[in-house]
């Protein structure tokens, strides 16, 4: 793309959006031009601030008559480059749309513009009693309208879902400029296509959330986290399936020994325990009464006995489980420095020790000079897989080598009937990679779902799929 066509689009927008705010300020082309990802550099040509849906609206209009392609921008903690802009792309950031718009109560629904950050929903819904269960380290920076557009998961969702379990209404511009009104805050709605799941999760390829209704629920009951040395995969596995059968878990999560060295150096955090393991679970309980305590802790020296657990500990409050916490919830935080190269696995849970244990003997094998470390959300058959990069490589070099390895990983991932990306989207990273996850038909079908939503191909091009 020549640079005089790009810095046209700038201008048609300020001539045609007289009251937008454009701005083409080196340092906020540099901070909205792209996600956590350090793989791309962005290269917007100018970051656009609706305040209002009309503004929104009539953007995209102009975008269409003059095929200028928008990328849209939300909290930016995105992992696979959905939110890069690296070819002059216009950036429409939803930093101005950040109003708590209704809250009700009967139906326990909460409107927000797509701008509001997840904990700011999260603390809304808790002054009214109520709960919004999605959670994940990035949430006091992640936005709502990010959130959908990527389906988000996080550490809850093997008691709560996705988020796509928690929105019952938004309200969308298509790619010509058209507002849609999905299902309206309904709980039924029968009345066909259901327009608001083609939205959830489609990475702003279809059109731009302006507006979302989520469901709130009752606040959760008091929990309890262990941390617990775990002796291998298959103990892991057991040590899920007792819990998970004796009590009520909300998260079940796992790191290895690596993970754990990287985030206590990183975060400076002592050794939670004197024993140390090749695993560690960090486990959340349902625990509204004494008995519920007893139950884990029965959990806990059965598992002992068994020997697939070594040591634990376990929360007294709520400030200790905050701490427990962050053995697994800072390592994607400590190892930021590393430029990791990340895949964001998922099988079917009981596929897990199977899975992992064949994807670790490819990763020893086809990396011998990288240190691979694994985490992530087990109890929901979701696998980070971080691959570190080498202080003496160039990001190129190594974004190369990691791409030479990924068809294995992505052939295994198929081999176990898994997904190339559980949770952090496709975007432009993982783009390539699509077919391994889905057929030639689907991936056609869903050419053919964008040319009906976004027909002059501006919205968020090139993402998702080519
Ligand atoms: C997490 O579960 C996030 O911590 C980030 O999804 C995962 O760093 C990653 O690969
Ligand atoms: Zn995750």
């Amino acid at each position: 793309m020549k640079m005089k066509k790009k810095s046209r689009w700038v201008n048609v927008i300020k001539e045609h959006c007289p009251g937008l705010e454009v701005s083409s300020e080196a340092a906020v082309l540099e901070s909205h031009g792209c996600d956590w990802t350090r793989f791309r550099k962005p290269a917007p040509s100018a970051v656009v601030f609706p305040h209002t849906v009309e503004e929104v609206s009539q953007l995209v209009v102009v975008a269409a008559e003059n095929q200028i392609p928008l990328v849209p921008s939300g909290g930016r903690t995105g992992l696979s480059g959905g939110a890069i802009a690296d070819a002059g792309e216009v950036v429409v950031s939803f930093d101005r749309m950040r109003k708590i718009l209704d809250f009700n109560g009967v139906d326990r629904t909460l409107t927000v513009e797509p701008g509001v950050v997840t904990q700011v929903v999260q603390e809304y819904a808790s002054q009214q009693n109520l709960y919004y269960p999605v959670s994940f380290a990035a949430e006091g920076s992640s936005q709502i309208g990010g959130n959908i557009a990527t389906n988000a998961g996080g550490i809850r969702v093997l008691r709560y879902g996705l988020t796509r379990d928690w929105v019952v209404g938004l309200k969308i511009i298509d790619g010509r400029g058209e507002l849609l009104e999905c299902n309206g805050g309904l709980v039924k709605n029968a009345s066909g296509y259901d327009f608001r799941h083609l939205f959830i999760g489609s990475e702003g390829t279809l059109g731009f959330i302006v507006e979302a209704t989520l469901r709130l629920t009752d606040p959760p009951l008091p929990s309890r986290v262990m941390l617990l040395a775990v002796t291998g995969l298959e103990a892991m596995m057991d040590i899920f399936q007792q819990f998970n059968s004796a009590l009520i878990l909300t998260a079940f999560e796992f790191l290895t020994d690596a993970a754990m060295g990287y985030v206590r150096r990183g975060q400076d955090l002592p050794a939670p325990m004197g024993t140390e393991a090749p695993l560690y679970a960090v486990l959340e309980f349902e625990c509204a009464d004494a008995a519920s305590e007893d139950l884990g802790l029965r959990c806990f020296e059965h598992c002992l006995e068994q020997g697939s657990v070594l040591d634990g500990v376990i929360s007294q409050s709520e400030a200790q489980a905050a701490d427990l916490w962050r053995y697994r919830e800072g390592i994607s935080e400590a190892i930021t420095p590393f430029t990791p190269y990340k895949n964001d696995l998922s099988v079917r849970i009981s596929a897990v020790p199977a899975y992992l244990h064949d994807l670790d003997q490819l990763a020893k094998s086809q990396y011998p000079d990288f240190e691979v470390l694994w985490y992530g959300h087990i109890g929901d058959g979701n696998l980070h897989m971080n691959i570190l990069k080498p202080e003496n490589m160039t990001v190129e070099d190594f974004e190369e080598a990691c791409g030479r390895v990924n068809p294995a990983v992505f052939e295994l991932t198929r081999t176990h009937r898994g997904s190339i990306s559980a949770e952090h989207g496709i975007g432009l990273l993982k783009q390539r990679y699509l077919s391994y996850s889905r057929s030639e038909a689907d991936i056609e079908r869903m050419r053919g779902i964008k040319a009906v939503f976004d027909p002059f191909n501006i919205m968020n091009p090139g993402k998702l799929l080519s």
